[in-house]
């Protein structure tokens, strides 16, 4: 495969029709003006900043109506398709796809995008307190952000969804494993059941603590540590005391340290080629809350890249 990446695409993915709060699309602005980029510099990274869906607004039809209870399909659908073309880009010149959220919904597109260069050997690890595999049927709120794997794993429903028609099921079931949930709808426990999908939740990270579970976790996906690695992290996966600014915040989640130590352990694989940070929301909380989130989504993915590798 492709050399392990040294420079870094960071995409802006302003989406935030996968969700109802507004705010969450202005979080790659507000990482980069914390000084993001200029930090992967720092680690040696050469950086290139891509802003083509920092405006997603050029995607949004002019009738989008309700496909059963999912909304907005045709718009998540239209800027994943275009957020896929991105990142299959940088991916397929070696560079490693750093994709900033956003609402979750976007990882249709990223990892649609990471696979169509990597193929079915790329792994995903999803940091999350959220399953985020709910299908047309199971959906208890039409929120998109809500529903990614079960498009990713055509496991949405008989037909493709209205707008995401040009998804390729090249994701296997057998190459995603969680880390980090503790919020997962009846209908989705019964997907991942039926599905035998992999899913450490925060009762085996207190159970076996983090170090183990991350090792499980990768053992599951990636044996012998020489597959491509996709991390989608999405910052609600910690507990609200550490990212409280995100719009669908659970009691009970990952510390700062076991956040960070999971994003250490995959850039210690040396196999990471795409990496999502999701869900950030500037507009929530107070200035102190803002300011605590955007550091750690910052510090999270300078872990990941590499920062406190001896
Ligand atoms: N996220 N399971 C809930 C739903 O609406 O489907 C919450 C989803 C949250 C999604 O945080 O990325
Ligand atoms: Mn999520
Ligand atoms: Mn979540
Ligand atoms: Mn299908």
């Amino acid at each position: 495969r492709i050399a392990p990446p040294k420079a870094v695409g960071i995409i802006a993915a302003a989406l935030s029709a996968g969700q109802r709060k507004s705010g969450v699309d202005t979080a790659p602005i507000v990482l980069n003006e914390h000084g993001l980029s200029t930090q992967l510099e720092q680690l040696g990274w050469q950086v290139k900043v891509n802003d083509m869906l920092q405006n997603c607004e050029p995607w949004r039809p002019e009738f989008d109506p309700d496909v059963g209870r999912i909304k907005e399909p045709r718009f998540v659908g239209a800027v994943n398709k275009a957020l896929a073309e991105e990142v299959r880009q940088h991916c397929a010149r070696g560079e490693l796809a750093l994709t900033l959220g956003g609402d979750h919904s976007l990882a249709v597109g990223t990892i649609s995008g990471s696979t169509s260069v990597y193929g079915d050997e790329l792994c995903v690890v999803w940091v999350d307190a959220h399953s985020d595999i709910n299908s047309f049927e199971s959906s208890p709120s039409g929120n998109l952000h809500g529903c990614p794997l079960a498009i990713l794993l055509d496991l949405f429903s008989d037909k493709p969804l209205v707008g995401f028609e040009w998804v390729k099921p090249i994701l296997k079931k057998e190459r995603l494993v969680y880390i980090g949930l503790r919020d997962v709808d009846e209908g989705e426990k019964r997907i991942l059941r039926e599905n035998n999908i992999k899913a450490f939740s925060m009762y085996d990270v207190d159970k076996y603590g983090i170090g183990k579970v991350v090792e499980m976790a990768l053992d599951h996906v990636n044996p012998a540590r020489t597959l491509p690695i996709h991390l989608s992290f999405d910052v609600d996966a910690l507990d609200p005391t550490v990212a409280p600014s995100t719009g669908t915040p659970v009691r009970g989640g990952l510390t700062f340290r076991e956040g960070h130590f999971i994003c250490e352990e995959i850039a210690a694989t040396g196999q990471l080629v795409a990496m999502d940070l999701v869900e950030v929301n500037p507009s929530l909380g107070d200035k102190v809350a803002l300011e605590q989130t955007v550091k750690i989504g910052c510090s999270l993915v300078r872990c990941a890249l590499g920062e406190t590798l001896l």
